[in-house]
């Protein structure tokens, strides 16, 4: 199985230091890297990230591939890449069985050959679908299409996506399921049967459900997806992962139980990760906070953040990312690189090995406490994205 989290290649730009010690060879560059890396941390959020074996990622929109800044910025920070729309189910099979890869392609292509890897989104979803899917009706029928666009789209990718959102924002806030077209005409077995068909598929990308407005611990909707994944897991159905899409924005606030909740999802034996990130005026201490609890969890896998620059934003408006418009680091740039590299911190457990134990029966896994959260501890808000 591939593995992101683990054999993870050194970060090229980590040893930043290395460049004027090259008279003293190899040997001497490796330690000079290494001390680089240890005493003054890496550079770059992706080399930060990778010092403890995860990535740092951003959304790659393809129609953005000709700005240089954006190119630049992309290349140099971050070693993950998630397609915004580019391999959604409108874009890769907009007519039944024709199946078109290039959008998805370029922003394959592109990333692969900046040395980052690609997070796969979206196969199963009630947004951004052809007209075809949402006219499907019956349940045999329904389940054919949606097998068939699963089928059709990780077989393009085989092998070459280290995860996939197999489905995505399939809950309502109060815990129950989203009334779309795949839970109208198939019901609840659906999610179940998309992850089946997906392993089968392709044995070697980790199959992901992704959400937002899961952060919260005590939240309904965490609730019915947390339990979801218990009894999935219970009863053999395969899924590898949680992303958790922490969209802290549109007046969602990170809960103070964030921590909680991803070791909560963790002890049931799936990695986590933070998969769309953004926060409304890139608050410091909420972008601290998440990078510390992702550090804290052993399987918490990664963090992306959706989008390079405000300008490049869903949200625009609420200047949510790392970068302004400019191409400029933000505060919350040099805070999110300061929290990777602080230490200590803990390893991602390999695959196959013991989960971490939920964080509710241990103490905070963090060398340092938590630091009292702004957030308002009270379910966020829904936004809708
Ligand atoms: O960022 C994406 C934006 O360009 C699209 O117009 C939008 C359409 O739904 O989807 C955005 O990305 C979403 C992601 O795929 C799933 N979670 C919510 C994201 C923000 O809406």
């Amino acid at each position: 199985m591939s593995e992101v989290s683990n054999g993870h290649r050194a970060h090229p730009r980590m040893g930043f230091r290395v460049g004027r010690v090259l008279a003293v060879g190899a040997a001497g560059v490796l330690i000079a890297a290494v001390m680089a890396s240890t005493a003054f941390g890496a550079s770059t959020l992706g080399g930060a990230a990778a010092q403890s074996g995860r990535y740092f990622g951003t959304a790659i929109n393809s129609g953005k591939l000709g700005d240089s800044q954006y190119t630049t910025i992309a290349a140099r920070e971050f070693n993950m890449a998630t397609p915004e729309n580019e391999m959604k189910p409108d874009a890769t099979e907009p007519t039944r069985g024709t199946f078109t890869f290039s959008a998805g392609d370029t922003v394959y292509n592109w990333a692969t050959s900046h040395g980052m890897k690609v997070r796969g989104h979206t196969l199963v979803w009630h947004s951004q679908i052809p007209s075809w899917m949402t006219s499907l009706s019956g349940s045999a029928a329904t389940l054919a299409g949606m097998q068939e666009h699963i089928n059709g789209v990780m077989a393009h990718y085989k092998g070459e996506l280290p995860y996939w959102d197999v489905v995505n924002e399939a809950f309502n806030e109060d815990g129950t399921r989203r009334a779309d077209v795949w839970q109208n005409n198939i019901g609840n077995s659906y999610i179940e049967q998309a992850f089946q068909t997906a392993r089968a598929a392709d044995g070697a990308a980790k199959l992901c459900y992704n959400d937002y407005n899961i952060e919260n611990w005590s939240y309904a909707k965490t609730q019915g997806v947390y339990n979801m994944v218990k009894d999935f897991k219970s009863r053999g159905i395969p899924i590898d992962c949680v992303g958790f899409q922490t969209h802290m924005t549109g007046g969602s606030s990170l809960p103070a139980s964030f921590q909680t909740t991803l070791s909560n999802f963790a002890a049931l034996g799936v990695d986590v990760a933070l998969t769309e990130t953004d926060v409304t005026n890139a608050d410091v201490t909420q972008y601290t906070n998440l990078t510390k609890a992702c550090l804290a969890v052993s399987r918490c896998v990664g963090i992306t953040v959706w989008g390079v620059r405000d300008s490049d934003s869903w949200r625009s408006g609420e200047s949510p990312l790392l970068f302004d418009g400019s191409g400029n680091p933000k505060a919350a740039y040099t805070a999110v690189l300061n929290a990777l590299n602080g230490s200590p911190v803990q390893t991602p457990t390999p695959s196959g090995q013991t989960p971490t134990p939920p964080a509710t029966a241990t103490p905070p896994q963090t060398a340092s406490p938590t630091p009292p959260q702004t957030a308002s501890p009270t379910p966020p808000s829904t936004i809708t994205p």
